[in-house]
């Protein structure tokens, strides 16, 4: 008998602001870095556009390690493409959207608020009252269906302005800007969010040093990276402080962008590299957000990027005072660590990278599907923290077809969320104490790597194309009923 998920364990699904609201300049919304950056496929990057001073414009990718020219600034241009402006247009569609969600039986669902819709510069005094009402309009909608919002405060879309005049997360005073945005969401919506999570994939800025090429990781590559990292967990455990303060009902989490690294062979040294592996990719956020102080190791980390951090006596109070309630991760893709510099690194999935393991399949954007390592990754995380998890990301990017029935047959993604879904209940027969379970893109939306509308994930299909061009409407795919009698059934019915 397949074991039973807890009766307060919730079903449900995840989008973010950037990559499904649209109307990136509607209502006093300001600009973030997402909308200046292309469109691109699995073999094309995106790129991030520019205008310098004397009005000449320009484009680079950061993904390949170039950097803007000095002097640059982040510009909308008019020959270029961007497809978070319109993305899903969930901005106009929630409504319909989250009936859709409400037939499929949603118990949670994860969204994320745009910081730019409510401070549109980020450094105001007051906030935009057109972003508070329209926040609030979702959550009233969500609880009309009895659906509890799961709410990233920072998914990917911090105000532009924040970065370009003020150095983003490098500067300490992003900070205080952060804690006045949590303050005036908490107030705002006391009684209607009670799930909140502060930064998506937090680790993402130590796993974006692992993708650019060797030459580009310099001291002062590095220095950036885990100088933001440190104001962001700061931020973060400020964040969690208010939270309890203004409600004593929220629970706040931190959201790590999970994966799980194996050694390549079975030799000590690989072990080893992929023991520090484990430590500097996952657990050195974990970590400090969980139990409030950063781990032994991270010295040993610092130490091989020849860096030092501004830390202060006051921050590492800050720390211990604003530890998580929550553990919660994306889950895609695993890979191999070896101590060989022979051995390609040929597997890249969401923000890992590392060698191919013979042992899995690939998805057809190159993404390994391993549910066994999901079970794994639970185990791993429950054990260490003994706090409650929440798998929040999780799902098959595919090219799915629209037949001319408005059916769509996805028995892949069917295939994928099986086995995960059997990995979460695994989980819990070894002990673990497992929340809710959000898979990604529940409706289709933009792509965050290749700004592609092709690369779906949802149970609810979108007709637009990677140039934006279709209806807009929305058709239930094959996986909308399976998913919809998973629910109902509790996790029991997979079939
Ligand atoms: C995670 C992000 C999401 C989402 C997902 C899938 O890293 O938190 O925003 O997009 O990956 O990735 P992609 O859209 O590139 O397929």
């Amino acid at each position: 008998m397949r074991t039973k998920f807890p009766e307060n364990f919730m079903w449900g699904g995840a989008t973010a602001a950037n990559q499904c609201e649209g109307a990136y300049d509607v209502d006093g919304r300001g600009l973030t870095a997402i909308d200046c950056t292309t469109g691109a496929d699995v073999n094309t990057p995106r790129y991030v556009t520019y205008r310098m001073p004397d009005g000449a414009a320009g484009r680079v990718s950061e993904m390949a390690g170039e950097r803007l020219p000095e002097g640059a600034k982040r510009a909308v241009l008019k020959d270029c493409y961007y497809p978070n402006h319109q993305a899903i247009d969930f901005y106009h569609t929630y409504k319909e959207d989250i009936k859709l969600f409400a037939e499929m039986g949603f118990q949670i669902f994860r969204m994320s608020i745009s910081w730019s819709r409510i401070f549109p510069r980020g450094d105001e005094e007051k906030p935009n009252q057109a972003g508070l009402d329209f926040y609030r309009g979702v959550f009233e909608e969500l609880k009309k269906y009895h659906i509890e919002p799961l709410v990233t405060i920072s998914h990917y879309d911090d105000p532009l302005v924040l970065e370009e005049e003020y150095g983003g997360w490098q500067n300490r005073k992003t900070i205080d800007f952060y804690e006045k945005y949590c303050r005036t969401i908490f107030t705002e919506y006391k009684g209607l969010v009670k799930y909140w999570l502060t930064f998506n994939e937090i680790n993402s800025a130590v796993l974006m040093l692992d993708f650019l090429p060797k030459q580009y990781v310099t001291r002062e590559v590095a220095t950036q990276a885990f100088q933001k990292l440190h104001h962001q967990f700061v931020a973060s455990a400020r964040a969690v402080k208010l939270a309890h303060e203004i409600d004593k009902d929220c629970v706040v989490g931190c959201m790590i962008c999970g994966m799980c690294k194996y050694p390549y062979t079975c030799s000590p040294a690989d072990m080893l590299l992929t023991q520090q592996s484990w430590q500097q990719m996952i657990h050195y956020c974990g970590d400090t957000m969980v139990r409030g102080a950063y781990p032994a190791y991270a010295a040993r980390i610092w130490n091989t990027y020849g860096i030092a951090l501004d830390i202060t006596k006051e921050d590492e109070e800050t720390l211990k005072a604003g530890k998580v309630d929550l553990y919660t991760f994306s889950y895609y893709s695993t890979s191999c660590v070896s101590a060989d510099e022979n051995v390609a690194k040929d597997g890249a999935g969401n923000l890992s990278l590392g060698a191919k393991n013979p042992y899995l399949k690939y998805s057809e954007w190159g993404w390994s599907i391993d549910g066994t390592g999901l079970r794994y990754y639970l185990n791993e995380i429950y054990n260490r923290y003994q706090i409650p998890v929440m798998v929040v990301e999780n799902g098959l990017g595919a090219a799915d077809v629209l037949e001319e029935d408005g059916t769509v047959h996805d028995p892949y993604r069917i295939a994928y969320l099986r086995e995960n879904i059997e990995a979460l209940a695994g989980a819990v027969e070894d002990g673990g104490d497992l929340l809710a379970y959000t898979p990604w893109g529940c409706i289709d939306l933009i792509s965050a790597s290749t700004g592609e509308m092709k690369k779906r994930y949802g149970f609810i299909y979108v007709d637009l194309d990677n140039q934006g061009h279709g209806s807009n409407k929305r058709y239930r795919k094959d996986s909308f009923y399976w998913y919809q009698k998973v629910i109902a059934s509790h996790g029991e019915d997979l079939d």
